[in-house]
């Protein structure tokens, strides 16, 4: 007769040949929910929105790459330069979406669509807030979130205007750096808030960290027109004669871009010329005229 410890040591036996294959599987779905739940083999962490599943956050060099879905159940507009911020630092988004890519001009997404937010010099950015408009209600929510990618805290950051990674290089010139090299430019002074129909105002622009070591080969003048839509608006650097091509002032938001090379140098000044009738550009705020510069070493 066997002991009843050999009995519980067969018995636990054949309770292993019985259900070893369920705790093998269950073994196995715990284990592909851990991968799941944290992101394979990274710790990025994205943080699903009360309108916005997120289905994935990574990193590109100094960019973040979040790929989100529009739960909202309706259409939604966002700008990504004025809506889309990382730690309160608005306009290093773009908004690539339907095989096009969005920077000033604003995105239509469909409900239930995918979309794939970019932000350059963004991977250490702790918190995201998006504002958008909802087509059928024309209500503008905004949404916060939290999130954090796997990228090593010495990673070099393309757009700081500081040798994040330590090793005396900084932004563009350090060959870690992948991504573009786009500086904004903010707390933009107009002499004058209203520009008269056929005049010109001086924008004087804040000073970079990294003044004179660079060139500016694109500039886009970003500037909020609170009236006079439909006049037409050009810029470009003072120290340069050609004017942009002009655009039709719309109310809200208006970028200009210019492509003359010039040195970045302290307070840079852009000249905002006007025809068709007077405009009023706001200075006020969050919507001061910006400037956003692409730099070359
Ligand atoms: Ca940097
Ligand atoms: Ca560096």
């Amino acid at each position: 007769m066997p002991s009843k410890k050999a009995h519980k040591a067969q018995a636990a036996l054949e309770y292993l040949i019985t259900y070893g294959w369920a705790l093998v599987a269950i073994a196995t779905i715990v284990g592909v929910l851990v991968f799941v739940a944290g992101g394979g083999v990274n710790t990025n962490t994205c943080t699903t929105f009360l309108t916005m599943i997120c289905k994935g956050i990574g990193v590109d060099g100094d960019t973040l790459v979040m790929v989100l879905q529009n739960s909202s159940g309706q259409r939604i507009s966002i700008n990504p330069f004025s809506d889309i911020c990382f730690d309160n630092q608005c306009g290093y988004a773009t908004i690539e979406y339907n095989g096009t890519t969005y920077r000033f001009e604003t995105a239509q997404i469909d409900t239930g669509a995918q979309f794939t937010i970019l932000g350059a010099g963004q991977v250490l950015a702790s918190e995201i807030r998006i504002t958008y408009v909802e087509q059928a209600t024309g209500l503008e929510k905004t949404v916060t979130s939290t999130m954090g990618t796997e990228a090593p805290d010495d990673i070099e950051l393309s757009n700081d205007g500081k040798d994040t990674d330590g090793d005396g290089l900084v932004d563009c010139k350090d060959p870690d750096v992948t991504g573009p090299c786009e500086y904004i430019v903010e707390n933009g002074t107009p002499s004058a808030t209203t520009i008269p129909d056929g005049s010109n105002i001086t924008i004087t622009f804040g000073k970079p960290e990294i003044a004179g070591e660079w060139a500016i080969t694109t500039t886009t003048i970003a500037f909020y027109v609170t009236s006079g839509a439909g006049a037409e608006a050009k810029a470009k650097p003072t120290a340069i004669p050609t004017w942009s091509s002009p655009i039709t002032v719309k109310t809200g938001w208006n970028y200009i871009e210019t492509s003359d090379i010039i040195t970045l140098e302290s307070g840079n000044e852009f000249d905002l010329g006007v025809s068709g009738s007077d405009i009023i550009i706001s200075n006020e705020d969050e919507k001061k005229p910006k400037a956003v510069m692409t730099l070359e070493p």
